[in-house]
């Protein structure tokens, strides 16, 4: 039997005290953001690539090459909230720096290698806090996230009958 296609991307798991800061932000947004709904806790994450349906032999290569990507430890501060008309969606966002930046800019050349989504616009780290968003009835002034993440981890996203899960199947330390 072929194993089917699976959505995947590469990105960062929040630790928890971050967590906590963002599940407080969210509530925050969520009450002057109407019609919108929140990212489970357990979904918050920072996006590297969306590599999208793949396959399990470009699966295989993927997991072969991620270990050749410029691996480095980084540092990221989040502290701008926007709202993104076109996906809709609220996140907390900021400017990435170079070991990040290179990063980003080396697996996303490595999706498009791989035949997964191609390279569209330049890398915008950040966090979606909530999906369906339009507008927000108050402005919120978010305090600055930082984030340090220690692994880059592979996801796996499921939908299941009480929603999406993104399901770690990888993780490479950063160094
Ligand atoms: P988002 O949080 O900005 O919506 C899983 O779907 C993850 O991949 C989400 O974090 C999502 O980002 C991101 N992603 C990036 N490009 C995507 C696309 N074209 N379709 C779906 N998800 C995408």
């Amino acid at each position: 039997t072929t194993a089917a296609p699976q959505r995947l991307f590469l990105g960062f798991a929040i630790e928890r005290q971050q967590l906590q800061q963002l599940i407080t932000l969210q509530q925050t947004c969520l009450a002057v953001c109407h019609g919108a709904r929140r990212v489970a806790a357990d979904n918050l994450h920072m996006t590297l690539v969306f590599l999208g349906q793949t396959t399990a032999p470009v699966k295989q290569q993927l997991l072969f090459e991620v270990p050749k990507l410029p691996l480095k430890r980084f540092s990221v501060a989040l502290s701008q909230l926007q709202l993104w008309p076109k996906p809709k969606i609220l996140c907390l966002t900021g400017n990435a720096e170079a070991p990040l930046i290179t990063l980003a800019n080396a697996a996303a050349d490595l999706s498009e290698t791989l035949g997964l989504t191609p390279k569209e616009h330049s890398y915008r780290p950040h966090i979606t806090l909530l999906r369906k968003a339009k507008r927000l009835q108050h402005p919120v002034v978010p305090d600055a996230l930082q984030l340090s993440p220690t692994t880059l981890n592979l996801y796996h996203s499921v939908s299941t009958t009480t929603g999406v899960e993104y399901r770690i199947l990888q993780r490479w330390p950063l160094i």
